[in-house]
Formats: structure tokens, sequence, C-alpha cells
């Protein structure tokens, strides 16, 4: 089976950030469904909550995987599970967190997970990543080029490139 094309968000703002989403990567290149083809710099980045907590530190990687997209969401939370989060307040701290953006030019609505992720295009810590990996992406739903939903986000998201993709 050909692999399709996903990109995940990758955040942590409990514990050391840095080591939380590099481990989190080490995790996912252990899985035979799963090939990494490009990892984004990792940057630090404000909270975007109503809740105050510690900045994030996001990334993103692209990557192919032989399988569903519904098993890829198993394998992800199975990944934060073990990595020790706790899911209490929406949208507040967490250890690490591993989202879906995008799946090839996929558009899923279902309980358990919509993609494109409904964030994706209003938040630069999301698509700052994805766009460091791949300039050209498109929104499948909005049928934009990602970039340009930069414009439209306002200056109070900050976002701080600490190392280049790996
Ligand atoms: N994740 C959230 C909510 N807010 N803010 C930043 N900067 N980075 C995140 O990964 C993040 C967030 C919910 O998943
Ligand atoms: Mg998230
Ligand atoms: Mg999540």
């Amino acid at each position: 089976m050909k692999g399709n094309i996903a990109f995940i968000g990758i955040g942590s703002n409990i514990g050391d950030g840095v080591a939380n989403c590099l481990a989190s990567i080490e995790k996912i290149k252990k899985d035979k469904r799963a090939e990494i083809l490009s990892c984004s710099s990792l940057y630090r980045t404000s909270p975007v909550s109503k809740i105050e907590q510690e900045d994030f530190i996001n990334c993103a990687i692209k990557i192919s995987w032989n399988d569903t997209p519904f098993s890829l969401l198993s394998f992800l939370n199975g990944i934060e599970r073990e990595m020790g989060r706790i899911r209490v307040i929406k949208d507040g701290p967490r250890t690490i967190d591993l989202d879906i953006l995008l799946f090839g030019d996929a558009v899923i609505h279902t309980p358990s997970l919509i993609i494109p992720h409904p964030e994706l295009h209003r938040r630069k810590f999301a698509l700052v990543p994805c766009i460091e990996i791949d300039p050209t992406l498109v929104h499948p739903v909005y049928k934009r080029e990602l970039k340009t939903f930069l414009d439209e986000i306002g200056e109070n998201q900050r976002i701080f490139r600490l190392t280049d993709g790996h």
C-alpha cells in the first residue's frame, strides 16, 4: 500500500519541551507504518489559550503513513498516553500533544477526528512549521495556500524559531 502524506503538529509546555517533542518523533519513527519525510525547526510559541500557562515548544513533521487516518489517530493517542499526558483542561498545559493537521487532501468530519485540523488556519504555531516544510501546501477545505492565512492572524500570536529542521 502506498503511504499517505500526513502533517503532524507537535507541541509541549510541561517539562523539557524540546526533549518531549524530539522523544515523540523518535517514537513515531519506530513504527513500521510510518516513514518520516521531513521535520520542521523547533519553535518557541506563545500559548493560544484563555488559560494562563507557559510558552510552548512546537514543530511539525511530514510523514508517509501506510494505513488509515483513524489508525494514525489511535497510534498518536497511544504515544501521548505513554508520555504521560493526562487530558484535563481544553487548551491547557500538556506534556505532549500530537495532532493530525493534514492527511493528504482528505476532508474528514467525525466525532473523534476532524481533518484538516479545525484550528490549523488560525494558529501560527501550526501553520509556520508546515509552511517551512512545504511552502506550496494548500488547505483542502478553503483551497487556499496555507501561507495566505498568516496575514490574517493577529500579532499577539508570537513564534520564535529555535533550531533548523533535521
Ligand atoms: N496547543 C493548544 C492550545 N494552545 N498554543 C501554542 N502556542 N502551542 C500549542 O501547541 C497549543 C497552544 C491545544 O492543543
Ligand atoms: Mg492541539
Ligand atoms: Mg491534540
